[in-house]
Formats: C-alpha cells, structure tokens, sequence
C-alpha cells in the first residue's frame, strides 16, 4: 500500500488521559512495556507464575520449527482447577463466580465458585462415565445458560477437546464441526430463550448427528440439559443432564496435563471454503487470557463486578467470559438473552441491578443504542462503571465517544481491544491506567507482543502510513494449528510475509503520526477507487459521524469505470426519519467533506437492518452481491437471515 492510499484516515485529535486515580493503582504501569521489551520471554514466564502449575516449566518457549510454537515446555497444570478450585482453596468458595440473568424476568441464578467446584466436578464425572477421556473431542450446543460453562471446565478438567458451537448455528453448520473434530459426545439443550419464546435446540442436534452418520461418524451420546421443558423427540444415545450429572458425585480430583494439552477447537469462518478449527492449548492460552483480562481491564477481583456480553460460543466468550475472569477469581454477569428483550433498556437496568464495574461488549451493540437515542440507558443509574471494552470490529470514533460519554459517564477509559480467535487473546489496546486513549485507535500492541504495519514487501511502513497489520514474534495463546491441517495452518498465517517471519493477520491497518494502529477492517475490506486505496472503515466512520447516522457498511462494487466504487448502506437515527433524496445527497457530501471526492458513495442505500454474522460482524461479501446485483450468497451464517431480503426489498437511493 502506499502512502496516500490509507493517509486520509481521522482527523481525529481527541484525548482522552486515563483517570488519575485509576492510574494511580493500576494493575500495570508504563514501566511493563521496558520490561518486556528488554525480555519478552521473562516477561510471559512472570504472567504464567500468576497461575497454578502442579510442575513448573523447564523452558519458557520453543520456537525451534517456526510457525510451531511450544510454550512452557515441561511444565503440567489443569486449566480447570485454576478457574474454579483454587479460588476456593484459597478461602474464595462463597464468591459468586456467575450471576446468570435469563431472558425471562426473574429467571436468574447465583454460582459461587464452590458450587461452580461441585457443577463442574459432578459433570467430569458424567463425561467420564459416558466414556469421554483425556484428548476426546466434545461439541457443545448451549444457550448461555450456566451449563455451558460447566461443561467446558468439565472437558478442561478430565482433558477432553471442547469445540463449542453457536447454538444459532445450523444442523448443517453443526454437523460440519462434529464431523470435523470427530465429536465423541454432544451436550446441548431442550431450547433456549429468544425474545420471550422457546426456541429449540434439540432438533438441530438431532439432525446433524443423522447427517455425521450418513458421513461415516457415528456420536455415541447426546447429553441435554432441560432449560425450557419443550418436548424433545428422545433417541437411544440422549440422556439428560438432569439425571446424570445433578446425581453424579461432587467429587473429582483434576488430573494435571502438559501445557501443551490441547484445550479447545473453535472453529472461524475464512473468507471462502470451510471452516477453520482452529486449536488451543493449554498452558499459554491461559496465561495471556487470565495476564490480559488482568491487566487490560486493571481487574480488582476483589471488588469489580464484570460483564462481557459476548456468546459463549465465540472466541470472546472462551478467553473473556470463562477462562480469563474465572482464572482470575472475579464475580461476573451472564445474561442468556438480546439486548433489547422484555425492552430495550435490559442490559442498562443489568448493569443498575448488579452493579456492573467493567462492561465488555461490541461496536454494533453500541451503534445500535446511539440509534435508539440516549434516553434508554439514561434510565439507569450507571454510575458503578469504571471501564468500558469494545471488541470485534473497528469501533467508529463516534461510537467510542457516544459509549464513554453516555454509558461511561464522560470519565472512564474505553479499552479497544483488537485480536483474533487465532490469536487467543488481547494483543492490541490501551492499558487504562497508562495510555491516553484517542477514539477509533487500539494504540499499541501489549507488553510482550510485537506487531507491526507494514507494506506489500513486508517492510515496516514509516508514521502516517497505512499497509497490513503483521505480529513479528510468538505469543503465548496463538493458535498453534488448524485442527488436522497443519498445511491449511501455515499457507493461511505464515506464507504472506514468510521471508520475515511474520504472522498475517488478514488486517488493513495505519500508524497514525505517534505511531500508535488503527485497524482498517479486514484487508478483503479495502477498495480500490481509481487507483486510490480506500478502507470501509474510514468511509463507514465518516457516515457514522454524521448526526442522522447510526450505521453504516461500505463496500467496493466493481465499477467500469474508475475498478471500484463505494457504495455504502445506512441506517439511520430514529429521530432522523425515514430519509429521502434530501438526506442522501446530504450524507453524500458529508462524505465528500470528512475525507475527499474520491471517497463520495457512487450510491447511499437507506436501509432498515445490516447483514451481521452471530459475533456482530458486517457480512459486507452478501452487501457487494447487492451492490453489483447479484444473487446473495450464502446466508447460513446470518444472526437473521430475513435481513438480506428487508435490505433487497428497501429504498435506494443513488447520488
Ligand atoms: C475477537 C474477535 C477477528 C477480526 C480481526 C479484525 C476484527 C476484532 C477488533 C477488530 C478492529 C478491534 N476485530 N477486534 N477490528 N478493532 N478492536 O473478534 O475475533 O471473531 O476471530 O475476529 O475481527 O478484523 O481480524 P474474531
């Protein structure tokens, strides 16, 4: 990429200096970043130390056949042991680890981390009995609900592989991944809760162990939790959880495995073909999620009150829901449904209701509720938050100011942590209680991680630059294959920038004049509009900065003329109204203002909803088949698959 291409970017010069008291007692300061510089190696070694390790390591990494890493090599710990019985061995038993708030007014639970002890204990024994060992893979079909974290610490600790799979997902999709990873047992439910109705799961479960069979794998158990009492047609491999793991004895010692012991498959959608599992083990998974959940959200576990609001079945709800904050001993929210169910204030009276310290959720939630208006949250009392997170796209700097002014009261820091499924954890984000946050940047990569930008030769871009986001040296929660295909595992993250050694992220990012990254949207993302490189990232935020605007998704359509050209698909503030030629043309100018006549949409479509995967990504790929009309493609990954026809079926407007 060269200079101009990317060089519009933001000209953003807000501020915003971390709270001197949270300073003040941050978990960690400036001084970290030396630190790891002078010996990154040291630096993992010290973060591993904050787990329990039944042997400790011989050597901190082995790196001798690059792109497979080892960490820890020789050292035995049980990931479970450290989320769950060593806080109660530690006089921390009558902690609520979880308050699960269901869908349904009222519906709520508390789990302290003794029970948690006994829930999980009870549950490794039931996957034992059900013939399920050390290495056996496990798929797990859950609603949130507090059975889905049990049943992952319940694989963890008798050294089963979980794969957990969206319960939103397909038979098809299921069946794939069951196929896949050889799933010698399924655990799901009767149904979950959506929107005030029962939604079945079963079914799908059913069905896709008939298609694994057809392809040759055979499931020997389905194991079902009853969450709404719906009737379930009942097989002779089902056994409900209700009468075997609630009876099962609460008693179970962990065993200790190597730290290399894979711990879970999740698999990632690539841009074609099929999904990826991508594997993680154990001892340095769970070091960075737990050292970065630590130190990124300057957790005191003591005292905070955490909510992710991720689903269980994505990567953030592995690392951020169930392995970083339990290894860390907090108290957490789970909520099992939408957002915006009995009504659109839930999450905010959650928040009210239990006190909520640090809140950890996506971009398009936030601009989801600026679309709402400010009244919704301003109904609850939020005064208990000290830290927001964001994750999962880039977050619009308008997005960003909305969320800290409104949720965070105009004070607290706002944490835009950027890393992948792949890469386990956090490795891009402000450190509260040191960086001065500006609005649409993640800064700079964590102590201990090297990341760089650079061009199409793999050499660095100067300051001002844009180019491709690259990780320059191992970390410890990076995947360390795709499940069965090692070959797929190298080809895809270590032969674009073989030469240096790099791992590709797949990322456009911008070093900004300090230095400091941008995240640009997948490189996919990135146009070309008469020779000018173009991100939708910067396009959307542009949109997005507009008053009438709640959210924007740009694409490059093929254009005869100038290779591609923008068109973008907006969704407008409710206070804004239905739009009309009058708003497009305006939202075109606005366009051409923030960020020149080259960026101007060929077209601005106003439309009702945008296309969004279960983990909130913009499908933009089904946007760019309406764009250049044609028939969308796969859909099976939509959260709502209604929506590509709502979008087909609404108002365009060209300019
Ligand atoms: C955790 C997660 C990974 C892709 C990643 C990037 C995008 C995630 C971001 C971000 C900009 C951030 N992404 N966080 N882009 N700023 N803070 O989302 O994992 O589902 O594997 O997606 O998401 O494009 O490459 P995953």
């Amino acid at each position: 990429m060269t200079d101009e291409t990317l060089s519009n970017l933001l000209h953003e010069n807000r501020r915003f200096a971390p709270p001197p008291e949270l300073a003040a007692h941050a978990n960690v300061t400036a001084d970290a970043y030396a630190e790891a510089a002078a010996d990154p190696e040291g630096f993992w070694e010290r973060a591993a130390e904050r787990l329990t390790w039944e042997r400790r390591w011989d050597r901190v990494l082995d790196w001798d056949q690059p792109p497979f890493a080892k960490w820890f090599l020789g050292g035995t710990l049980n990931a479970a042991y450290n989320c769950v019985d060593r806080h109660v061995e530690n006089g921390l038993g009558d902690r609520v680890a979880l308050h699960w708030v269901g869908e349904p007014a009222d519906d709520t639970r508390d789990l302290t981390y003794a029970d948690l002890k006994d829930e999980v204990s009870r549950a490794a024994n039931t996957l034992l009995a059900l013939g399920v060992g050390d290495g056996d893979r496990v798929a797990i079909y859950l609603p949130m609900i507090p059975e889905a974290v049990v049943a992952m610490l319940a694989c963890a600790r008798i050294g089963a592989i979980h794969t957990v799979v969206f319960g939103g997902f397909s038979a098809e999709a299921l069946a794939s991944r069951i196929e896949d990873c050889e799933a010698k047992l399924v655990i799901t439910a009767d149904g979950g809760y959506r929107r005030g109705a029962p939604s079945s799961l079963k079914p799908a479960v059913d069905d896709a162990v008939e298609i694994a069979a057809r392809a040759g794998h055979e499931v020997p158990h389905v194991l079902v939790v009853r969450r709404t009492g719906q009737d379930v047609a009942w097989h002779e491999r089902d056994v409900w959880w209700h009468e075997t793991v609630d009876t099962a004895s609460a008693t179970h010692t962990p065993q200790a495995f190597d730290a290399e012991h894979p711990l879970f498959v999740m698999y990632t959608s690539g841009t074609t073909g099929r999904p990826k599992g991508i594997l993680h083990t154990t001892g340095g998974y769970l070091t960075q999620a737990s050292w970065t959940h630590w130190a990124v959200f300057d957790l005191k576990a003591d005292t905070d009150v955490y909510w992710c609001s991720a689903d269980i079945g994505w990567i953030t709800g592995h690392s951020y829901i169930v392995y970083g904050p339990l290894a860390n001993g907090v108290t957490q929210v789970m909520y099992e449904g939408t957002p915006d169910f009995p009504e659109r204030g839930r999450w905010w009276q959650i928040i009210a209701e239990k006190k909520v310290s640090i809140f950890y959720t996506a971009p398009t939630a936030i601009r989801s509720f600026m679309k709402q208006g400010r009244e919704i949250p301003d109904r609850s009392d939020l005064s208990s938050i000290r830290l927001l997170g964001s994750v999962g796209e880039p977050i619009n700097p308008e997005a960003y100011v909305w969320y800290r002014d409104v949720i965070g009261g105009g004070k607290v820091p706002v944490v835009d942590t950027w890393w992948q499924t792949e890469t386990g954890a956090i490795l891009i984000s402000p450190l509260p209680g040191v960086t001065s946050g500006k609005p649409g940047s993640a800064m700079t990569a964590l102590p201990g991680i090297g990341a760089d930008v650079v061009d199409d030769a793999g050499t660095p871009v100067p300051n001002g630059s844009g180019g491709y986001l690259v990780l320059t040296r191992p970390w410890p929660s990076m995947l360390r294959t795709i499940w069965g295909d090692d070959e797929r595992y190298v080809d895809t993250y270590w032969s674009r920038f073989k030469e240096q050694g790099y791992y590709f992220a797949g990322d456009g990012a911008k070093k900004d004049e300090d230095g400091d990254i941008w995240l640009l949207g997948r490189v996919d993302d990135v146009m070309n509009v008469s020779g000018h490189r173009l991100s939708t990232t910067e396009i959307e935020s542009a949109l997005v900065s507009h008053p009438k605007v709640a959210e924007a998704a740009v694409v490059g359509a093929s254009d005869e003329t100038t290779g591609q050209a923008v068109v973008a698909y907006v969704i407008l503030r409710e206070e804004a109204g239905d739009g009309g030629p009058e708003v497009v043309q305006e939202l075109s100018a606005h366009v051409r203002t923030q960020i020149g006549p080259i960026a101007k949409p060929r077209q601005i479509m106003i439309v009702p909803e945008l296309p969004k995967t279960r983990s909130g990504k913009i499908m933009r790929r089904l946007l760019r088949d309406v764009a250049e009309q044609r028939a969308v493609g796969d859909v099976t990954t939509l959260a709502d698959s209604a929506i590509m026809e709502l979008i087909a079926a609404g108002k365009a407007q060209s300019t």
